[in-house]
C-alpha cells in the first residue's frame, strides 16, 4: 500500500528510533531518509520509506508497556471496556503487538481464551514469563492456531497496527482468526491530534502510517470489512479507537459520519492539511532551536528526560546533539549507559537526573506529562522549567 508519488516533505535521514547504542557501534549505525507522502485515494498518510520491519522489532526491542503506570491502568480500562461490550464467558481473544503482556494479561485473568502475536523476543518472554499463551513472531494469516481460527471473538491491538507495513495481510490476518460475527478493536495514535498539536515526533521509523477516520473507513471498505465506531482517546497525545466488523453484521455508528464530515472540513482527507503541517514542522524547528540557544547564551544546563522513540525524530530532525543537551535521564534499564540514535547523548538514570538538576528539562515524553509532572514537582519547585517543542 506504498505510494511514493505523493511525497510531500523529508524529516532528513534518520536512524532507527529506538535503536540507542553503545559507543563502538556509532560507526556502522543505520540511517534512512525519512520522507513522508500522502495517499488521496485512501487518504492515508504514510512514510514513503522505512527500515525492515526485522530491523525494529527482534529480540533488542527496548519499549516496554509498563513503563507508564498511566497507559497500565488506561489498558485496564480498555479491557473492562471491551470485555462487557463484546465477550461472554466462552470468548477467545487475541493481542497483536502484545509487547509485555501488559493488555493481554487483564484479559486472561478474567478467564477468557487468550494468544498474544509479539515479534520481538525479549518483550514476548515477559509476557510468556507471566504464563500467557504468546506467539514469538509478526501477526498474520499463516499460523496453525486450531482454537483461534475463525473462531475469534476479538482481536484487540493498541499502537501497533499503524506499525505494520502490509496491511493487507494485516487484513488477512483478521478475516483468518476472527468469528463470522467478531471484532477487531485498534487504538492508534490521531492524525488530527498530531496536525493540531505539530506533535511531528509521532513520525519515525516504526510509525509507517498515520491513520485518520477517513483512511480507516477506505481501507477496511476495500476488503469484506467495515468501520462500525470509533471512539477518541487521549492516550499518547491524541489517539482514535477504531471498531471494525465484517460487512453487514454490526450497525453501523451514526458518529462516524459526523466526524467524517468534521475530517473533510479540516481537509484531514486530502493532501492539503498536509501542506499546512510541512510549513507548520519548520517553523516549530526554528522556534526550538531558537529557544535552545537562548538558554544556552544565558549559561543554562539543559537535559532531556525520558529517552522516547519520538525523541529521535526531534534531535535528528533538528540537529540537537550532545552540545545543548547533557543528558537524557530515563527509567528503562535497557536505555541507560547507552546513546540516543543518530544524536549520541548520553542516556542516564533518574537517579542521576536528582543528582544533577538541570535549569531546562526537554520533555520528550509530553504525552505522559500528567503523570510526570506529578511524580517531579520537585523539579519545578527548587526553580526547574519543562520545555517542549509541543504545547505543554
Ligand atoms: O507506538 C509506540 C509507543 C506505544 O511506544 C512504539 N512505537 C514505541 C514507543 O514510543 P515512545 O518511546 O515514544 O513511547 P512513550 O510511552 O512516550 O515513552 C516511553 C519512554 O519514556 C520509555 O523509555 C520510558 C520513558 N519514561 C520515563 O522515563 N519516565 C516514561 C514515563 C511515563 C516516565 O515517567
Ligand atoms: N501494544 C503495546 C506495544 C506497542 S509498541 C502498547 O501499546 O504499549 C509496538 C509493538 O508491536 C512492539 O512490541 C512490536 O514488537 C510489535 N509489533 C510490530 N510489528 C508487529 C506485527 N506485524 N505483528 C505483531 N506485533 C508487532
Amino acid at each position: 500500500m506504498q505510494n511514493k508519488s505523493n511525497i510531500f516533505m523529508t524529516f532528513g535521514k534518520m536512524p532507527i528510533a529506538n535503536n540507542f547504542i553503545n559507543k563502538e557501534n556509532f560507526k556502522d549505525e543505520y540511517f534512512f531518509e525519512m520522507s513522508v507522502a500522502f495517499d488521496e485515494k485512501k487518504s492515508l498518510f504514510q512514510l514513503a520509506n522505512f527500515p525492515k520491519p526485522t530491523q525494529m522489532f527482534n529480540e533488542n526491542y527496548k519499549f516496554f508497556t509498563n513503563s507508564s503506570k498511566y497507559m497500565i491502568n488506561h489498558f485496564e480500562n480498555y479491557s473492562n471496556e471491551l470485555s462487557k461490550e463484546f465477550l461472554n464467558n466462552k470468548s477467545k481473544v487475541i493481542e497483536i503487538g502484545c509487547n509485555d503482556g501488559t493488555l493481554i494479561n487483564f484479559f486472561n485473568s478474567k478467564g477468557f481464551d487468550c494468544l498474544g502475536f509479539e515479534p520481538s523476543k525479549n518483550v514476548a518472554d515477559l509476557a510468556k514469563k507471566k504464563g500467557l499463551n504468546i506467539i514469538t513472531d509478526f501477526f498474520g494469516p499463516n499460523f496453525e492456531e486450531k482454537n483461534f481460527k475463525k473462531q475469534t471473538n476479538l482481536i484487540c491491538a493498541a499502537n501497533v497496527i499503524c506499525h505494520i507495513p502490509d496491511l493487507e495481510n494485516l487484513i488477512k490476518g483478521i478475516d483468518y482468526f476472527l468469528s463470522d460475527d467478531g471484532i477487531f478493536v485498534f487504538e492508534e495514535p490521531y492524525l488530527g491530534s498530531m496536525f493540531e498539536k505539530v506533535s511531528y515526533d509521532q513520525i519515525y521509523d516504526e510509525h509507517i502510517f498515520m491513520f485518520s477516520i477517513s483512511s480507516i473507513n477506505k481501507i477496511f471498505d476495500l476488503f469484506d470489512f467495515q468501520l462500525v465506531d470509533v471512539l477518541p482517546q487521549v492516550t499518547h497525545g491524541g489517539s482514535m479507537r477504531y471498531v471494525i466488523g465484517r460487512k453487514n453484521k454490526h450497525k453501523k455508528s451514526e458518529i462516524i459520519s459526523k466526524y467524517l464530515d468534521e475530517e473533510q472540513k479540516k481537509k484531514l482527507d486530502t493532501i492539503e492539511s498536509c501542506l499546512d503541517f510541512k510549513k507548520a514542522c519548520e517553523l516549530s524547528k526554528k522556534m526550538t532551536l531558537e529557544k535552545l540557544n537562548k538558554f544556552k547564551a544565558d549559561n543554562k544546563k539543559i537535559c532531556g528526560y525520558a529517552a522516547t522513540a519520538k525523541s529521535t525524530t526531534v534531535l535528528n530532525y533538528c540537529d540537537i546533539g550532545n552540545d545543548i543537551i547533557d543528558y537524557i535521564c530515563d527509567t528503562t534499564n535497557e536505555k541507560i549507559g547507552k546513546f540516543s540514535p543518530g544524536t549520541h547523548i548520553p542516556i542516564v538514570s533518574m537517579n542521576y537526573f536528582k543528582k544533577n538538576i538541570p535549569d531546562i528539562a526537554f520533555l520528550f515524553a509530553w504525552n505522559h506529562k500528567e503523570e510526570i509532572f506529578l511524580k517531579e514537582k520537585k523539579f519545578v519547585e527548587n526553580g526547574g522549567t519543562w520545555f517542549s517543542h509541543v504545547a505543554l
